[in-house]
């Protein structure tokens, strides 16, 4: 047994005018919650320091840089590394990067238990749109404000287990699940911020977003054979909802864990890693079954192209 309790750390909205240093004191309270639970590693939101800003459209890139962070640890986050590290446990964020030589990215980072940043990972699926688009209820302008991540689908060995990470609209991609399957991964930690209403399809219902969230999820899970940690950003910001539906999935696909509110909340659950060996070495033996010889176009064409 590899037993890896797991706190996902929900956050509730976080206002444009929410000072960095007042979402890390919120942040810290989870951690807080996490130690008082037994939790080794605690996973946090995407762009989990700030609201979601890509639904403005914004000129002028100065304005664009605050939302940005230059280096990571920084003054703001800071207490919440110094908290992970007294509290001895791993922690996993979101947040907007400007690296030194002026790239942007959507990034997670992962620690160990002593707050060492061992794992970052750059979004690679970015939804959305590059310009204002006045046909939309709302703007998501991630094609405007970040660069397609540049790292690939790292797993990193972190608490005695294989981990990986992901972001959002990366969860959706079942390619996403097998890069990093094909590593031997046994945890996929990703956050999210999903508007509950679709800005192109106005009556479809929260209770579909919902699904495919989780749907996406539980199917990465049961075909990888590994746990799936997907922890919401959710609530009313400046006016614009977003779904929570923050769940923690085992390797056989069963959501084992569910957060009931769209506040600060955290799930806990613990987690066996050894319970991914299963899959791994019978159904989803990958080196027994898979047939590359069969998946070419999956490497080497994006679109659809239809051959009648
Ligand atoms: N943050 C993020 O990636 N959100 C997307 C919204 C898609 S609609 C443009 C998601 O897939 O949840």
């Amino acid at each position: 047994m590899r037993e890896i309790v797991i706190g996902g750390a929900q956050m509730g909205a976080i206002q444009k005018a929410d000072t960095r240093e007042a979402v890390v004191d919120r942040m810290i309270v989870l951690l807080d919650q996490a130690k008082a639970a037994g939790c080794d590693l605690v996973v946090y939101p995407e762009l989990a320091l700030t609201t979601f800003f890509p639904r403005w459209f914004i000129d002028n890139q100065s304005e664009v840089d605050f939302w940005f962070e230059n280096e990571m640890p920084n003054a703001a986050t800071a207490p919440l590394f110094a908290a992970a590290k007294k509290a001895q446990i791993a922690i996993s964020f979101g947040y907007a990067e400007r690296t030194q030589d002026g790239h942007y990215y959507n990034t997670s980072v992962l620690t160990d238990r002593d707050a060492n940043i061992i794992g970052t990972y750059r979004k690679v699926h970015l939804p959305g749109h590059s310009e204002y688009d006045p046909e939309r209820s709302f703007q998501h302008l991630e094609k405007r404000y970040f660069e397609p991540g540049n790292l690939g689908f790292p797993v990193w060995k972190n608490l005695n287990a294989r981990m990986g990470m992901c972001i959002c609209n990366d969860r959706r991609w079942p390619e996403v699940y097998r890069e990093m399957g094909l590593q031997g991964v046994e945890l996929v930690m990703l956050g999210y911020n999903t508007p509950t209403v679709n800005s192109q399809l106005s009556d479809e219902g929260i209770e579909q977003r919902l699904y495919h969230s989780e749907l996406s999820m539980t199917a990465g899970a049961y075909q990888n054979a590994t746990w799936v940690v997907g922890i919401a950003k959710a609530g009313l910001e400046d006016g614009h909802p977003l779904m929570a539906g923050s769940i923690i999935v085992d390797p056989n696909g069963y959501v084992v864990a569910r957060a009931s509110s769209e506040v600060d909340e955290l799930v806990v659950h613990a987690c066996d890693m050894d319970a991914c060996t299963f899959g791994k070495t019978t159904i989803f033996d990958f080196g027994r079954h898979r047939r590359i010889e069969h998946y070419q176009r999956i490497g080497t064409q994006a679109g659809v192209v239809i051959n009648d």
